[in-house]
């Protein structure tokens, strides 16, 4: 572009904005615009129902609150979105409990091997005391955690190889699990040999055989597509895992309490259309996996929680995670381990 080109297009943006202000000045409200950050992609049910609490939130605050979702790792993996939210470069970002683990370690005793025998037990103790002492600790870390827990759901074993039908089958077994202390304890108590990765990169590390299995709810399996590297489910509800609506501290409360109130409000009701989602899903997404090729068992869990006993895994949890929120836990499921 000519020098003159340049000024001429600057001139013109001046005389743009100045004509601009007038209307700015009239409208007295700030805009906030705020970005939100997830790793799932936009079919799952957590971008569905966040995108419709998004559009009300403007609706209703006419337009002084803009969220802009940006799903499927499109702002990085977890690990990057987690320092992002720290910062306040990001928003809102819905981690799993088992990855904010690095920052908040007890958020994800939810994720207990083999803990909630249903989804009753879940939502008594996420929406409960279980829940509230979780959003306290994620507090204190300069994060704000909204109410309602998101559902990601009891997480299944798929493998390229064979099916998992009891522990001997785990002896080795090269699977990925995320980035979280946890998930590595809880299959090294099973003997297997896994290895965490950020789930941007599952389905090519499935795709290239560096690990021959992985381990996630079914509605993941199904919208993540890792049926197409994947041959067998094995339905063995090992975990449940549910997804944090975390906001910045650091922006979370540069806003105008009203907005506060709105985004909690609308994104709470969200979350629970979205449970609601995940359960009618559980109601056809084997068939559906079917479908696609894949084949499905249901080994019987006691072995695999007697083999998790024995490897000391939830001795070493309770300690971990410590005694009052291990009792909390247990207030809602019983006496583990
Ligand atoms: O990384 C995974 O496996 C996922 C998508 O389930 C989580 O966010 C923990």
């Amino acid at each position: 572009m000519s020098a003159i080109g340049r000024r001429g297009l600057m001139g013109a943006a001046a005389g743009l904005s100045l004509l601009a202000m007038p209307a700015v000045q009239t409208k007295a409200a700030k805009k906030y615009i705020y970005k939100y950050g997830n790793n799932l992609p936009l079919s799952h049910p957590l971008n569905i129902r966040s995108h419709e609490a998004a559009e009300r939130i403007k609706q209703k605050s006419n337009g002084e609150l803009e969220i802009r979702i940006f799903p499927n790792n499109q702002l990085g993996g977890d690990t990057d979105m987690l320092s992002q939210v720290r910062s306040g470069a990001l928003d809102f970002f819905t981690p799993s409990a088992l990855v904010i683990a690095t920052l908040v370690p007890v958020a994800p005793i939810n994720a207990v091997g083999f803990a909630f025998p249903s989804y009753k037990e879940v939502w008594a103790a996420m929406d409960g005391d279980l829940g509230g002492f979780i959003r306290g600790e994620i507090e204190k870390v300069g994060l704000h955690m909204l109410e309602k827990v998101w559902d990601n759901g009891f997480r299944q074993m798929t493998c390229g190889s064979k099916p998992i039908n009891s522990p001997d089958d785990m002896k080795g077994l090269k699977i990925r699990v995320p980035v979280s202390p946890l998930a590595i304890s809880l299959f090294e108590g099973l003997s297997a040999s896994p290895t965490s990765l950020q789930f941007s990169e599952v389905y090519t590390a499935l795709q290239t055989h560096v690990v021959d299995a992985q381990e996630n709810p079914l509605p993941i399996v199904q919208t993540a597509k890792l049926f197409e590297v994947q041959k067998y489910a094995s339905i063995t509800n090992h975990m449940w895992d549910g997804y944090l609506f975390i906001a910045s501290g650091k922006t979370w409360y540069r806003l105008p309490k009203e907005l506060q109130q709105l985004a909690a409000d609308e994104l709470n009701a969200s979350g629970m259309q979205q449970r609601a989602d995940i359960a009618a899903l559980n109601d056809s997404v084997q068939a559906d996996l079917q479908k696609q090729g894949m084949t499905f068992n249901k080994p019987d869990p006691a072995p695999f929680k007697e083999a998790l006993r024995k490897s000391g895994f939830y001795a070493q949890w309770k300690e971990k995670f410590g005694e009052k929120p291990w009792s909390l836990l247990e207030k809602y499921v019983g006496k583990l381990g």
